[in-house]
């Protein structure tokens, strides 16, 4: 297989974790954000949304979005499972990871801030401001139902997809200087995650173009 990915892409990041948690080997394509090369026809034409991650299978196919990749390994690949047998577990797993996927990350992803700047003159500070806002909403109640559910991870003592979305999103949020001191069970279960070698070797930094 073949990850189109991008280091500090949050979603290709997920993706990355995913694959080592089930040790899948795959080739990196880096489509560097910065030079627009998620929107160059080359890709486009291929993934018409132009976003990373995308996946191609070993048959040529070419899977978009994370959740849609993640779901797809989930039922085609190897243990480990990243959702609980039970269905009230996997539901609980599910409504964290969309906390995550469908109420942070797409209000504070690269086009939407840029959007903010370029087009509604948003500065710095407004910016600042706009990124803390969702985090925080989503992570206070993350917070809450960790003090109920973590273990070592998110829910028990197994990495499951909240594990493979929060680690991503709690980079990000050290990235843009979000303070993280009002969450310490998230912070707890990211500092276990990290210490992973399948979390470790997903890291942005550790990628071939970081
Ligand atoms: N819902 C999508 C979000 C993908 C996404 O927003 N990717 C960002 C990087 S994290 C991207 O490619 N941004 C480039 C752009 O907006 O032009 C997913 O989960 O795959």
């Amino acid at each position: 297989m073949k990850l189109y990915s991008y280091y500090r892409s949050s979603a290709a990041y997920r993706v990355r974790i995913a694959l080592n948690l089930k040790g899948l080997p795959y080739d990196y394509a880096a489509v560097n954000l910065l030079h627009s090369e998620q929107k160059s026809e080359a890709y486009t034409s291929r993934n018409p949304q132009g976003l990373v991650p995308a996946l191609e299978l070993d048959n040529g196919e070419l899977l978009a979005q994370s959740m849609a990749i993640l779901e797809w390994l989930e039922e085609t690949c190897p243990p480990p499972s990243l959702l609980p047998a039970d269905p009230l577990q996997r539901a609980r797993v599910r409504s964290m990871v969309n906390n995550i996927t469908c109420d942070i990350h797409p209000l504070n992803n690269l086009s939407v801030m840029n959007y903010l700047r370029s087009e509604l003159g948003a500065g710095d500070d407004d910016i600042h401001r706009w990124y803390c806002n969702w985090v925080d909403r989503g992570f206070k109640a993350i917070e809450q139902t960790l003090a109920g559910s973590m273990g070592d991870c998110c829910f028990g003592d197994q990495p499951t997809l909240a594990d493979v979305c929060l680690v991503p999103q709690v980079y990000n949020a050290y990235r843009f200087k979000v303070p993280m001191e009002p969450y310490p069970n998230i912070r707890q279960v990211v500092q276990h995650c990290n210490s992973l070698p399948a979390f470790a070797s997903a890291a942005p930094e550790v990628q071939p173009d970081a």
